[in-house]
């Protein structure tokens, strides 16, 4: 596929052409080692199963701005004095960024594509101004929108919560939003749609009407989904757990809280999840737990895919570059079958220190790379029968007998009890996890 590789009238990465795969003895911090979107890998294209994600607030809105200090990146798309101009200038530096580095897919908040208004018509306006924009950039450079969302927890009328908002006021805004939000995405042809409970939680559990709070998230989430489907969204409803921060705790804590939540509520199915890596760990999981969690339930969407660390107690919102991570994660997406109509979304952001432009081409460089080689590698563990014995044969006894009997739910209790007293102390079978532990590490080694 040819793609023009800027848009509008200004280049504002200059001197940086478009990102190739080069193999694994290039020395170019501005190629791809690994990641060869058209290498086939169990059957599909690696840029099929990837399915990679620039994100648009970290990259083009944050400019490394701390609680002790303000930015350090000055972003040449953010120089003019008009909200529009700049917001404009800011697109387009967007997808110029996409096009170089060969990515299909990106992801938006309505406001960071747009800029709120100063009423509830004027923020759509602006929205719909930027979506017109977008569609036109989309349609130019063969980009694809992954998922659409709103930022309802960084105005301050969100500092309550936004659908959990105890003040009825507040969640009549919030519902605007998602709606102008939802009609962008659909008009952006987007595949998913993501809820992240940015202030969907409480400060204080004594001043909290939690039940009275939760209920109201399911009912938002219900007539949002109703909404989307009546204007056509045929797409994914995402949401995406978090455990703390912004608030002390957050309802959509982790996996398996999310898919309690919607069973219970109706919205599994139409609603799946979106699991960040940095959430994850943060909720005292492993990224790949999570997936587990999800796919077991049949409702993972979709990743955001970054990295935290491990002395840090927040949302630090790395680059992921641990290859256990990505391989870990990657066993769990082709057991899967897939990510699609998900993919993997690039929530991370460079360092505050990291201040050249071409610092986030080589940040994501490295994010797609991890990526790529976790692919591989898990690709190669997945078809070793060593692997299958390992993990299933443990489980014989259930195929077929009494443990067949047991699972299909046809023993009582009393017939278990009769069985242990027949059969007596069980025979000793090892759990192997350290022979797993090695052959995952082979496979690590030996690469890609
Ligand atoms: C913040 C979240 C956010 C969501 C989208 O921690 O990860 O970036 O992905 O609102
Ligand atoms: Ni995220
Ligand atoms: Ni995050």
């Amino acid at each position: 596929m040819s793609r023009s590789v800027f848009v509008g009238d200004t280049e504002y990465f200059p001197g940086i052409a478009q990102l190739k795969y080069e193999g694994p003895d290039s020395d170019n911090p501005l190629a791809f080692k690994t990641y060869d979107p058209e290498r086939i890998v169990a059957g599909k294209r690696m840029e099929d199963h990837l399915r990679f994600a620039v994100c648009y607030w970290h990259s083009f809105c944050a400019t490394g701005a701390d609680p002790f200090g303000p930015g350090t990146r000055h972003h040449p798309w953010a120089v003019k004095n008009d909200d529009e101009a700049r917001a404009r200038d800011r697109l387009d530096a967007a997808f110029e960024f996409f096009t170089k580095l060969n990515v299909p897919y990106w992801c938006f908040h309505d406001f960071d594509m747009a800029w709120e208004g100063a009423s509830v018509r004027e923020s759509e306006q602006n929205l719909e101004t930027m979506v017109a924009l977008a569609k036109e950039r989309q349609g130019e450079t063969g980009m694809k929108l992954l998922w659409g969302t709103a930022n309802v927890f960084s105005n301050p009328r969100y500092m309550n919560g936004a659908s959990t908002n105890p003040d009825f006021d507040v969640v009549t805004y919030a519902a605007s939003q998602v709606k102008a939000a939802l009609d962008a995405t659909v008009e952006l042809g987007g595949g998913n749609y993501v809820f992240w409970g940015g202030r969907e939680g409480y400060a204080c559990l004594q001043n909290t009407d939690t039940k009275r709070e939760l209920e109201h998230l399911a009912v938002f989430l219900d007539k949002a989904r109703e909404y989307g489907r009546a204007i056509g969204f045929d797409g994914t409803f995402l949401i995406e757990p978090k455990p703390m921060e912004p608030m002390k705790h957050q309802y959509d804590f982790d996996a398996q809280t999310v898919i309690g939540f919607l069973r219970h509520y109706g919205l599994a199915g139409d609603f799946k999840l979106n699991i960040e890596a940095n959430h994850a760990t943060l909720a005292g999981h492993t990224f790949a737990h999570d997936l587990r969690m999800c796919t077991d339930a049949g409702l993972l969407g979709s990743i955001d895919a970054n990295r935290g660390d491990p002395q840090n107690g927040w949302d630090t919102d790395q680059f992921p570059i641990d290859l256990y991570d990505t391989v870990h994660a990657m066993m769990v997406v082709l057991e899967a079958g897939g990510l699609e109509p998900g993919g993997l979304n690039f929530d991370a952001k460079v360092r505050r220190e990291s201040t050249d432009p071409e610092d986030l081409f080589i940040a994501h460089v490295g994010g797609m790379d991890a990526f790529a080689r976790g692919l591989l590698i898990a690709d190669g563990i997945l078809n070793d029968p060593r692997h299958r014995q390992l993990r299933y044969d443990r489980y014989a006894s259930f195929d077929d007998g009494d443990g067949k009997r047991f699972e299909n739910g046809e023993l009582g209790l009393e017939e278990l009890r009769n069985l242990a007293a027949e059969n007596g102390e069980p025979r000793q079978r090892a759990g192997k996890q350290e022979r797993m532990e090695n052959l995952i590490n082979d496979y690590v080694v030996r690469g890609c």
